[in-house]
C-alpha cells in the first residue's frame, strides 16, 4: 500500500494530462525515468509468477474439469456417502435447527473464541475428569480449523522459542511444511515410513527424535497418520514419550481425525491422554472439519496444556494477541454446533453413533478394495498391508508416475504421493479402483515400489 501511494504521488507530479488513479496510457514520453514501472499496459504485477496448483486442494479442481464419466475424486479427505454424495451429519442438522428457534445474534466472538465451545472441545480432548482441566493448566483457543489452529501454534512458536525447530513425520500431510515455512519456523524430518515393510520405522523414528537437538518439538499426528495411515502401537507411544521426556522436547500433536480412525473418540485421544498424563507440556490442535463433517465452518481449536494455571493464562493471552492482527476472532456458527452437540448428552449420542456408521463405511470400502486386490491381481503381490492402515485414507505405494496413470488413464483423481482417501470411494467403484491400482501398479511405467 505504501508503495504504490508513493508512486501514485510521482504519478501525479508529473507533467502529463493523466488522471488521478488512471495509470492506463501513461507513456514514458511524458513521464521520463520515473514512470519506466508504470509503462502502457504492463501490469504492476508482472513480477508475481503463476503458482503451483495445491497437491491436495488443487486435486478436486482437477477432478471437476473432467468429463469422463467414470472419475473417481480420491483426493482430498472428504467424507461422501455409498452414493458418493456429500453427507450432512443429521445432528447437526439438528443443532442448526435448535440455534435457529433460539434466534442467536451474529455479535462477534471474544478473541479467544466461545466459551461453552472451549469447554467442550477439551473436555473432548483430554477427558471430562482430566485433573489438568479441573486445575485450569490448559490454554484453550477456538481457531480457524486443524490448519488455522496449526498456524497459530506456530507464530507462538516462532515469537517465543525462535532457536527451536519442529521435527515432523517423513512423509507428512502437506500443508505442514508450508504451515512452517509462512511461520518462518525452521523444520527437519523424522523417519517414519518404511517402504520395505510398508510400515512403520519405529526404530529410525526414535532415533531421529533421540538426535535432534534437546527442546525441539515434535509434531505427531494423535490417529490416523496422513498420509500413510499407520499409527504407533499403544507401547510405541510410551517409548515415544520416553524420548520425549528425556530430551526435554515439547510433543505438538496434530488431531484431525479424532473418533474417525477407531470409530472411539476417547480410543483415538488416547495418544494425547498418555503425554499429558506424564504431566508434560503439550501442544494439541483439533479440528472439526471430518468428525462433525464441519469442514467449511472451520471450526477446531489450539490447545496447550502448561504446568501451571498461572503459565496458562499467559500463553492464553499471547495466543489473543497473535489471533487479533491475523483474523480477529473466530468464526461463530460452527462453534455453536460443536458446542450444542457436545453439550447435550442426546445428540451427543447421536453424533457417535454417526461417527461409527462413517468410520463404519470407511473399514468396509477398506475391505472391499483388499478383497478386490486380491482376487484380481494374480502377481502374488501382497495388498494386506491396505487392511492394517487407519483412518480415511490408504497409502498405496504407488509412485509419482503409476499415480498418474491412475488419473490419465483411469480418470482416478488422488494425490501423487500415492495416497487415496478411501472416504471419498463406494463399494460399488471398488472393483474399478482395483483394476485400476493393479494396471498402474504393473504397467504405470513408474518402477514399482
Ligand atoms: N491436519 C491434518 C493431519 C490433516 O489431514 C488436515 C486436513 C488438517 C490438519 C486440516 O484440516 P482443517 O483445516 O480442515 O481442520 N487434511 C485434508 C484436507 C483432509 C486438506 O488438505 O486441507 C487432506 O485431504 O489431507
Amino acid at each position: 500500500m505504501a508503495s504504490s501511494a508513493a508512486a501514485f504521488a510521482v504519478l501525479r507530479g508529473g507533467k502529463s494530462e493523466a488522471r488521478a488513479g488512471c495509470r492506463v496510457g501513461i507513456t514514458r514520453k511524458n513521464f521520463g525515468r520515473v514512470m519506466m514501472a508504470l509503462a502502457v499496459d504492463v501490469s504492476r504485477f508482472e513480477g508475481v509468477p503463476m503458482a503451483p496448483p495445491d497437491p491436495i486442494l488443487g486435486v478436486s479442481e482437477a477432478f471437476k474439469a473432467d468429463k469422463n464419466d467414470l472419475k473417481l475424486n480420491l483426493g482430498v479427505g472428504a467424507y461422501r456417502t455409498e452414493e458418493l454424495q456429500p453427507y450432512v451429519l443429521n445432528v447437526v442438522k439438528k443443532a442448526e435447527t435448535l440455534m435457529l428457534e433460539k434466534g442467536e445474534n451474529k455479535e462477534y466472538l471474544p478473541i479467544e473464541g466461545l466459551a461453552a465451545f472451549n469447554k467442550a472441545t477439551a473436555e473432548l480432548l483430554f477427558g471430562a475428569d482430566n485433573p489438568v482441566l479441573k486445575q485450569g493448566r490448559v490454554a484453550t483457543l477456538q481457531s480457524l480449523s486443524g490448519t488455522g489452529s496449526l498456524r497459530l501454534a506456530a507464530a507462538f512458536i516462532q515469537r517465543y522459542f525462535p532457536e527451536a525447530k519442529v521435527l515432523i513425520s517423513s512423509p507428512t500431510w502437506g500443508n505442514h511444511k508450508n504451515i512452517f515455512n509462512d511461520a518462518r519456523v525452521p523444520w527437519s524430518e523424522y523417519r517414519y515410513y518404511d517402504p520395505k515393510t510398508v510400515g512403520l520405522d519405529f526404530e529410525g523414528m526414535i532415533a531421529d527424535i533421540q538426535a535432534a537437538p534437546d527442546g525441539s518439538f515434535v509434531l505427531l499426528h494423535g490417529c490416523a497418520h496422513n498420509p500413510t495411515g499407520i499409527d504407533p502401537t499403544p507401547e510405541q507411544w510410551e517409548k515415544i514419550a520416553d524420548v520425549i521426556q528425556e530430551k526435554k522436547h515439547m510433543p505438538f500433536f496434530d488431531v484431525a481425525y479424532q473418533g474417525f480412525a477407531s470409530g472411539s473418540l476417547d480410543e483415538d485421544a488416547s495418544s494425547v491422554r498418555l503425554f499429558v498424563e506424564r504431566g508434560l507440556e503439550v501442544f494439541v490442535a483439533q479440528s472439526y472439519s471430518k468428525n462433525l463433517g464441519l469442514y467449511a465452518e472451520r471450526i477446531g481449536a489450539i490447545n496447550v496444556v502448561c504446568s501451571t494455571p498461572e503459565v496458562a493464562n499467559r500463553v492464553k493471552s499471547q495466543l489473543k494477541r497473535l489471533a487479533r492482527p491475523m483474523y480477529s476472532n473466530p468464526p461463530i456458527h460452527g462453534a455453536r454446533i460443536v458446542a450444542n452437540v457436545v453439550g447435550d448428552p442426546t445428540m451427543f449420542g447421536e453424533w457417535k453413533q454417526e461417527m461409527e456408521e462413517m468410520a463404519g463405511r470407511i473399514k468396509n470400502v477398506r475391505q472391499k478394495l483388499y478383497d478386490s486386490l486380491s482376487a484380481k491381481d494374480k502377481s502374488g503381490k501382497d495388498w494386506s498391508f491396505i487392511l492394517r492402515q487407519i483412518g480415511m485414507f490408504s497409502y498405496t505405494g504407488l509412485n509419482k508416475t503409476q499415480s498418474d496413470n491412475m488419473t490419465d488413464k483411469w480418470h482416478i483423481y488422488m494425490t501423487k504421493d500415492g495416497r487415496i482417501s478411501l472416504a471419498g470411494l463406494s463399494l460399488a467403484k471398488c472393483e474399478y479402483l482395483a483394476d485400476a491400482i493393479i494396471d498402474s501398479f504393473h504397467n504405470g511405467l513408474g518402477t514399482a515400489k
